[in-house]
């Protein structure tokens, strides 16, 4: 018998934090949008994980610890190019709470990222260097939970990543597009979405 990618699948949201949204430090356009959807999903998923961006004041991917450096510039770190970003989701603060509306009673784990603070991590699986593992993949796997769905913010950098990532790792993922909203800097969606068919994950343009 087939059954729903939401009986079988474990839903990772992704980072659906207050600077994300509207009147955030680093808001997404519409990133609101996507809580009820998410919260539509979870309450229909068989397993949930959720993200959380969570810095350190200071932190090295903030254009303000470089001298002379604007946000959304890119600069070259010793794990490769890193966009510069707004001071976000400092940890502890309220704009790296998780959006208000957001429903978490169907959250089996909360996995943070981004807390040392050298390095970024978009991935839910990896820091930015690609190599330095968050946990998830272990957890995941011990889990026996294969079927990875993801949604949230932002499409073409931390779910694009993380979706990338999951792949890499063995899993299979699908983007739920619907449910996600994205950055979009100089083309970065498109050039996300690309990436992510060439890499084998199935980008679902409705919501199952
Ligand atoms: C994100 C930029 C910086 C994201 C996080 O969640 O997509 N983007 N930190
Ligand atoms: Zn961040």
């Amino acid at each position: 018998m087939r059954t729903d990618l939401t009986e079988r699948g474990t839903l990772i949201i992704v980072d659906v934090q207050i600077d994300f949204c509207p009147g955030g430090a680093l808001a997404v356009d519409r990133g609101d949008e996507v809580v009820g959807l998410i919260n539509g999903l979870s309450a229909r998923f068989a397993h949930v994980v959720a993200t959380q961006d969570w810095h350190p004041a200071g932190h090295l991917s903030f254009a303000s610890s470089h001298a002379d450096a604007a946000p959304f510039s890119v600069i070259e770190l010793g794990y490769g190019s890193q966009t510069l970003w707004p001071d976000h989701c400092i940890a502890g603060t309220p704009g790296a709470d998780f959006h208000p509306g957001l429903d978490l009673t169907p959250v089996d784990l909360v996995i943070r990222k981004g807390f040392r603070p050298t390095i970024d991590s978009y991935s839910a699986f990896f820091e930015n260097d690609r190599s330095t593992p968050t946990g998830l993949a272990g957890y995941l796997r011990e889990r026996g939970l294969t079927e990875l769905a993801f949604a949230g913010l932002a499409t073409d950098f931390c779910v694009a990543w993380s979706a990338m990532d999951a792949v890499r790792c063995g899993f299979s993922a699908s983007i739920l597009m619907p449910a996600c909203r994205a950055i979009d800097l100089s083309g970065s969606l498109e050039a996300a979405v690309a990436a992510l068919k060439g890499a084998g994950v199935t980008v679902m343009e409705e919501l199952p």
